[in-house]
């Protein structure tokens, strides 16, 4: 069976637990809890040396890290319920998009950046939450303009069925949700977010719904 070392707040967690529902695979959460600092402990860095969630162990026992390889791993292993399109352009329209997210938006305020941004620079609280806002508006903004200037944006980020960019895109509204961020500038990708929120495949996949959920 898929394995997923993962944290229910995790928002990489989330597009791994999201992308495998979406596939209706069965798979077992292990639970890594990131306050405690699990994610640096040898178990973990034996199955990822950068000490960070999720973690896929394949049916094979090979350990997979990094969300996006691990959601194209799925894509290519489990062809079933496609969460690319068929074009090449398309392809890559929805990869862009998930890529705005995983390389610019969310590496700039996971735990640890925000972390180093307190206990190491020595920034205060207001100053942390402003620096998280900056770059949800600035990624937001982008991934708002890019839904409402083409026509293949649809009832989801690409067409009429959820893909990798709403994958990407969902957990990302909730963090922000998170901190305080005003997202009514952005009704696009509100809307998207509201409707996959709808499906089962991301409801079951949310923070709340997981079993280490606190
Ligand atoms: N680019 C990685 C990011 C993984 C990542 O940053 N995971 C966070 C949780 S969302 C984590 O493990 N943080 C622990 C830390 O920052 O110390 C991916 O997409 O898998």
């Amino acid at each position: 069976m898929l394995t997923l070392h993962s944290y229910y707040r995790s928002s990489a967690a989330f597009r791994v637990r999201i992308a495998l529902n979406l596939k209706g695979l069965d798979y077992q959460q292990i639970p890594v809890n990131l306050l405690k600092g699990e994610h640096r402990l040898e178990a973990h860095r034996q199955r990822n040396p950068q000490g960070l969630v999720p973690v896929l162990e394949t049916e094979g026992g090979e350990a997979l890290s990094q969300s996006m390889a691990i959601c194209e791993y799925l894509e290519e292993s489990y062809p079933l319920t496609p969460l690319l399109p068929d074009a090449p352009v398309a392809r890559a329209r929805v990869r862009s998009l998930a890529m705005l997210v995983a390389c610019e938006m969310h590496p700039l305020n996971n735990l640890s950046v925000l972390g180093y941004l307190t206990d190491t620079i020595g920034v205060d609280e207001a100053t942390k939450l402003a620096w998280y806002q900056h770059w949800v508006t600035k990624g937001f903004t982008a991934f708002e303009t890019r839904l409402t200037q083409d026509t293949a944006t649809g009832s989801f980020c690409h067409g009429d069925k959820p893909t990798l960019a709403d994958v990407f895109l969902v957990p990302q509204v909730f963090n922000a949700e998170r901190f305080n961020c005003d997202l009514s500038a952005y009704p696009t990708l509100v809307r998207i977010a509201a409707r996959c929120r709808e499906l089962p495949e991301f409801a079951r996949a949310a923070p709340a719904a997981q079993p280490d959920a606190v």
